[in-house]
């Protein structure tokens, strides 16, 4: 199923699916190179999701700020190549949601435990916001806040599941977005977490 959320914005109910053996076995080997770690953000709160990061640049925030950084603050590593089944999953879902040739630079990779949440926010530390952000929904449900350009616009909610596929670009590119606090449960792919692939163009 093919669902248009907002100008712009497309949810792909199941489009993971098959690729979920592989992607699960990508993060596996990716963790063993570059650990899930809590960072701190620029006003000190320690993230309650955990993060780590493939591709040629990785997601990191410290005191110092949010930003992409080549290298693996933690082990001083580059972060490890980005898997060709992912690449392969976020061009093939962007082309589905009307954006050819995505070619991520980064794949973000989000672990929830129960408890664990994201406070809405927009994605704004790329440098080209023209490219769309293509995210993979892996393991437990989630609820996900969606809301518009400004902070106070309506928020709506939608459930996430495992296998599903967001595709955002155009003018849904700079949307609030946030993930409510995870449920306990157990999923048989990941267990007791959710994880969450977010594909972008970020240098
Ligand atoms: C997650 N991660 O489920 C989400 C999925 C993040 C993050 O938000 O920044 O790591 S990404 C969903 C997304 C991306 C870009 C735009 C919009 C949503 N949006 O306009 O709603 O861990
Ligand atoms: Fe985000």
């Amino acid at each position: 199923a093919r669902d248009i959320l907002s100008p712009g914005a497309l949810l792909l109910r199941g489009f993971a699916l098959d690729a979920a053996p592989d992607l699960l076995a990508g993060i596996a080997a990716i963790e063993a190179q570059a650990p899930f770690r809590h960072m701190v953000t620029p006003g000190g709160f320690t993230m309650s999701v955990a993060m780590t990061s493939c591709g040629a640049l990785g997601w990191v925030t410290d005191r110092r700020g949010y930003r992409y950084a080549p290298h693996d603050p933690d082990t001083g590593a580059p972060w490890p190549a980005m898997p060709e089944a992912f690449r392969a999953l976020a061009e093939r879902a962007a082309a589905e949601a009307g954006f050819p040739g995505f070619a991520p630079d980064t794949c973000l990779i989000n672990r929830y435990i129960p408890g664990a949440k994201l406070a809405l926010h927009q994605d704004k530390d790329e440098r080209d916001t023209g490219a769309p952000i293509v995210s993979v929904s892996l393991g437990l449900p989630a609820t996900f806040q969606w809301g518009g350009l400004q902070r106070g616009d309506t928020v709506r909610r939608l459930a996430l599941e495992h296998g599903d596929v967001l595709a955002w670009g155009g003018p849904s590119r700079l949307f609030h977005h946030g993930i409510l606090a995870l449920k306990p449960g157990h999923h048989p792919a990941t267990g007791a977490t959710r994880l969450n692939l977010t594909f972008r163009r970020a240098g």
